[in-house]
């Protein structure tokens, strides 16, 4: 029989599909992975419970919002009340106990936008960075934990997005490209726009879950477990949901005037958030709200040269997606 075109397509997703799904699954931590990852911070908790009081440490980042690739380094947050100290100034203490119980390579970047202790735990090999008094960045961990709860295939097309974006130098923020969170956050956008919608949008929910961090309110509805069948009435594979992903950012984004809003649901313009103009470094040549710190565009770190370089890379992605050959194995081929 004769195959129209979109059965030609079909068939191609029917072997690429099944491909995605277990290169996703090389992906996923192992469980002596999780256990080894518990057994650090359960030692650094105890390590700094015990020396500093009042002090705690909050999990962040890959390792707490269910979106860690396996060897992941670990995001920590220490938490302390302490105005009469600066960050550095905290970091440098963090360092110090650090040091007495022998972690290896420990580095306070005390001068950094964000100042961090970095260090490498000898025993289990992890690497960890400890931020402090961060907690709007362990409030969006757990959205976007809470997020991965409502439908299997955000967490999918988030493993593979990222994993791209590493093979493809695509996720370096220091060199003017994305970060992991804001690839997570253009894929909880893209699936809040399927139709029909795969993820809600919590924040325009009734809250179930608000605090409160300096001067912002995080409000959402977080009782997710209500939500798992949220997505079932879309059927759409992963392969075609990568292949759509890949396409919008290529080729149907409007670059020149929408800014992606997970807070929304929806589209906002870079007029009504005043981002027409570049201040500074921020150009606001791709625009991705953050979902609490509606200031703030994730997308900022971008520039002249590095927008062409990414959405030379959607370009790619998308095409080969489309035509092969071996998809599953070009699209994800090292820089
Ligand atoms: P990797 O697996 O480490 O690549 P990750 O989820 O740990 O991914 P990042 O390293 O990009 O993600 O960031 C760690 C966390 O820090 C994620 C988010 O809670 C917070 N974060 C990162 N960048 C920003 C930002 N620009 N604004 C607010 N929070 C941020
Ligand atoms: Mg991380």
């Amino acid at each position: 029989s004769l195959l129209t075109k979109g059965d030609v397509q079909r068939l191609d997703l029917e072997t690429f599909n099944p491909q995605l799904i277990s290169i996703y699954k090389s992906l996923i931590p192992s469980q002596e992975e999780v256990q080894k990852q518990r057994k650090f911070l359960t030692h650094l908790d105890r390590l700094v419970t015990r020396d500093w009081g009042g002090a705690k440490l909050f999990l962040f980042g890959s390792c707490a919002n269910d979106f860690g690739v396996c060897n992941s380094d670990i995001d920590v947050c220490l938490s302390v009340d302490d105005e009469h100290s600066s960050k550095a100034e905290l970091v440098m203490r963090m360092a110090g106990i650090l040091r007495s119980d022998d972690m290896q390579n420990v580095q306070a970047l005390t001068h950094a936008r964000v100042p961090i202790v970095k260090f490498t735990d000898p025993d289990t090999g992890i690497n960890c960075d400890i931020c402090v008094n961060n907690m709007l960045a362990v409030v969006n961990s757990k959205l976007l934990h809470d997020y991965s709860q409502v439908d299997p295939r955000l967490r999918q097309l988030a493993f593979l997005v990222k994993h791209w974006a590493k093979q493809r130098q695509v996720n370096e923020t220091y060199r003017g490209t994305l970060s992991s969170y804001a690839y997570v956050l253009m894929c909880i956008h893209f699936l809040q726009q399927r139709r029909p919608a795969i993820l809600p949008c919590l924040q325009k929910m009734q809250p179930t879950y608000e605090v409160t961090v300096g001067k912002i309110k995080c409000a959402y509805f977080d009782k997710v477990n209500t939500l798992k069948n949220f997505g079932t009435g879309n059927k759409e594979s992963i392969a075609e949901l990568l292949t759509c992903f890949f396409e919008y950012w290529a080729s149907f984004h409007d670059y020149n005037h929408a800014v992606i809003s997970v807070r929304t649901g929806s589209f906002l313009s870079k007029d009504e958030k005043d981002w027409t103009r570049r201040i500074g470094n921020e150009r606001h040549l791709i625009c991705i709200e953050d979902p609490f710190e509606i200031t703030h565009d994730l997308g900022r770190v971008v520039d002249r040269h590095s927008i062409r370089v990414l959405r030379d890379e959607f370009k790619r992605a998308a095409r080969i997606l489309r035509q092969g050959p071996n998809p599953a194995v070009a699209l994800f081929e090292p820089f």
